[in-house]
């Protein structure tokens, strides 16, 4: 039977690295493409690899017309601090490279008569709560609270989210072709990732993932924010399962574009105090930066999640305890002692 094919874009980031093999031991041939080659560890998971940029329509149409595939995880973005850095080019890479990617999906539905998959992770960053006080009383946030973010990344989100709900439901609605095959976006708003196999980059929610790789490399680390910031985070295993998941779930048994999904909430000190637990000679202080540490307070301390338990059956595997003690410390341990 010929294998469905998707299309990861942005696959060498933390996310892609992990989805890649889980997708192709899933059954599936997984075309990549990435800024820079896909490192020779990964290769044998691709059934074709791209190097180039999302901007090149040029090079996304060449794709399309190699590789007729079902279903496209776009991966591809700049992250929350590096777009507050150099905010144009987020809006480049995050909204108009993804506009390049849902117009090259939604000729592919209608080559293919069917409509398309678009997996989209957005993120917490589609929130932006005004102060502490709000922060504290509202919990965890509903899909449709809050989305009045801070950070350009947030912005860019929260839009291509948007963006991916009228490519489904609305595109062109006046054209003679309103009816013909759309694309099916689906979007789930990630918190804050922990994987034990790589460290993020130009994130705000690093400070969790670098405190626990600094001290398993035996370095110090001073945390930008401050021990009482509280976000929710994510294992990376339960990233990847709730974009399998997704990825599978019943059309009909949808009934938004776009899901919260979260599993626990430490503050910084928390996760300070269980590294330290876990590496007696951990060197974690205290430097918060300002700026970002608005950030993150701007972000809920929790997300409900409730939408996609009943549409999906999304449920975490790891909670706070099984995260740290069943997946990130023998893995992050085993990595830096082979090193
Ligand atoms: C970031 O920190 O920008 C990302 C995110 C929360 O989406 N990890």
């Amino acid at each position: 039977m010929k294998r469905s094919i998707v299309l990861i874009t942005g696959v060498n980031g933390e996310l892609g690295r992990s989805l890649l093999p889980r997708l192709t031991a899933a059954g599936y041939a997984c075309v990549t493409l990435d800024l820079v080659p896909l490192p020779e560890s990964l290769r044998s998971f691709a059934v074709a690899s791209y190097a180039g940029n999302i901007m090149d329509r040029y090079l996304l149409d060449q794709i399309a017309a190699h590789h007729e595939f079902d279903a496209v995880f776009h991966l591809a973005a700049l992250l929350s601090t590096r777009g507050e850095r150099d905010p144009e080019l987020s809006h480049q890479v995050n909204v108009e490279g993804t506009l390049n990617l849902l117009r090259v999906a939604h000729a592919q539905s209608a080559r293919l008569g069917r409509a398309v998959r678009f997996l989209f992770p957005s993120s917490i960053a589609a929130y932006g709560l005004p102060n502490l006080e709000v922060k504290r009383a509202v919990g965890r946030a509903r899909e449709e609270e809050w989305n009045v973010p801070i950070t350009m990344y947030g912005c860019n989100k929260l839009y291509c989210e948007h963006l991916g709900r009228y490519f489904t439901h609305h595109f062109r609605q006046l054209g003679a072709l309103a009816g013909a095959a759309r694309l099916d976006f689906r979007a789930l708003r990630f918190p804050g990732l922990i994987s034990a196999d790589t460290v993020p980059t130009g994130g705000t929610s690093d400070f969790g993932p670098e405190m626990i790789h600094a001290a398993a490399r035996g370095e110090p680390y001073d945390s930008f924010v401050g021990p009482d910031a509280r976000i929710p985070f994510l294992a990376m295993p339960d990233a990847v399962k709730a974009l399998v998941t997704l990825l599978d779930a019943d059309r009909e048994r949808l009934t938004t574009t776009v899901y919260n999904v979260a599993s626990f909430s430490p503050t910084a000190g928390q996760i300070a105090a269980r590294v330290a637990r876990a590496f007696p000679g951990a060197r974690i202080g205290w430097a918060p930066d300002a700026a970002r540490a608005r950030i993150v307070d701007s972000w809920p301390e929790d997300l409900d999640d409730a939408r996609a338990r009943a549409d999906w059956g999304w449920a975490p595997d790891y909670d706070e305890e099984q995260a740290f003690s069943d997946y990130l410390l023998p893995r992050i341990r085993e990595r830096y002692a082979a090193s």
